[in-house]
């Protein structure tokens, strides 16, 4: 649907606040959204989020300077969705790492404000229409739907549905990438004596010792938890609540491989920091002909004045 009738379709602006869909970087369709509680911006592609400011806070979510907006290019920042694979495929390496789906184009179902004033979009993938390429690396016809609700919290449901006649595993993340001020004064809460992969040391397993802070490269699965995540970082504090996640995956790349990556901007390692509520390793999610799984995040921002 060209942007004109998308807009015709569900663009609107009242006394409370409006959404508007434009042709963003790349001539990727981006929507707008500002309502009385929060602003926040969505790229068609992937159903990427890429900006949420609630009211009377700053900007929660890092986007890279350097991310690059190109058809079937994952954006460095915002909140990828990894689906139906997290990480590298198991058996195929020239599949895409962390899926297929933050890189296709997604389908906008419905968008509306709530009565709270908040704003709800609805974004569906059914893998049926894909290209062929994408139904060879996953055979199973899969409806995966998107729900993100704007407002002085922001909401995810990711929901996926198993239409094909065979089982199906998928691992998955909402990978969000959180804007820091400085990653290596931030500290992480929640998972203190969980058990995780280290993937900078061939993914052993270990166990989370107090706090995680940041001062090396940290690429961590936390696995078999379904703890309430803090980030802590000078006045503010974002916290993370998650339904239907099992996995908490956290990672900074530090400076090296920061580098190496080339698209996280001029010490831009230094102002974002990852926790992904997942679906990974051993909590690969397994669903049967018709069965679905939902993936629910919330977060919210607390931010305290400095004279405290
Ligand atoms: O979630 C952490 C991670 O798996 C890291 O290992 C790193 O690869 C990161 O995702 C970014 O992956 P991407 O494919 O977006 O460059």
């Amino acid at each position: 649907m060209n942007l004109q009738k998308l807009n015709e379709k569900f663009s609107f602006k009242n006394k409370t606040g409006y959404l508007q869909i434009k042709e963003g970087k790349g001539g990727i369709s981006v929507i707008e959204i500002k309502n009385n509680q929060a602003a926040a911006k969505l790229s068609f592609q992937g159903a990427h989020l890429l900006s949420w400011i609630p009211q009377g806070e700053q900007e929660v979510i890092w986007l890279s300077d350097d991310a690059r907006f190109e058809p079937g290019k994952s954006v460095r920042g915002g909140i990828p969705i990894c689906w139906p694979w997290f990480g590298a495929h198991k058996t195929s390496a020239d599949y895409p790492a962390h899926g297929f789906a933050r890189t296709t184009g997604w389908q906008l179902v419905n968008a509306r404000q709530l009565a709270e004033d908040e704003t709800e979009i609805t974004f569906s993938l059914n893998t049926e229409n894909l290209s062929k390429n994408i139904q060879k690396m996953w055979p199973y016809s899969t409806l995966l739907e998107y729900v993100v609700t704007i407002g002085k919290t922001l909401k995810l449901a990711l929901t996926t549905t198993n239409n094909s006649h065979k089982k199906i595993t998928v691992s998955e993340a909402l990978h969000t990438y959180f804007k820091v001020d400085n990653v290596a004064q931030s500290k992480v809460h929640g998972l203190d004596g969980i058990s995780y992969l280290d993937k900078p040391d061939d993914f052993k397993r270990k166990q989370q010792q107090g706090l995680i802070e940041i001062s090396e490269e940290v690429d961590r699965v936390y696995l078999n938890t379904e703890e309430d995540i803090v980030i802590e970082n000078k006045n503010r504090e974002i916290s993370i609540k998650k339904q239907g996640s099992r996995s908490t995956v956290v990672w900074n790349p530090w400076k090296e491989v920061a580098d190496k990556m080339g698209d996280l901007g001029e010490a831009g390692y230094l102002q974002m920091l990852c926790v992904e509520s997942a679906n990974a390793a051993e909590n690969t999610i397994r669903l049967n002909p018709g069965e679905s799984h939902a993936l629910n995040v919330e977060m919210s921002v607390v931010t305290r004045s400095m004279d405290k």
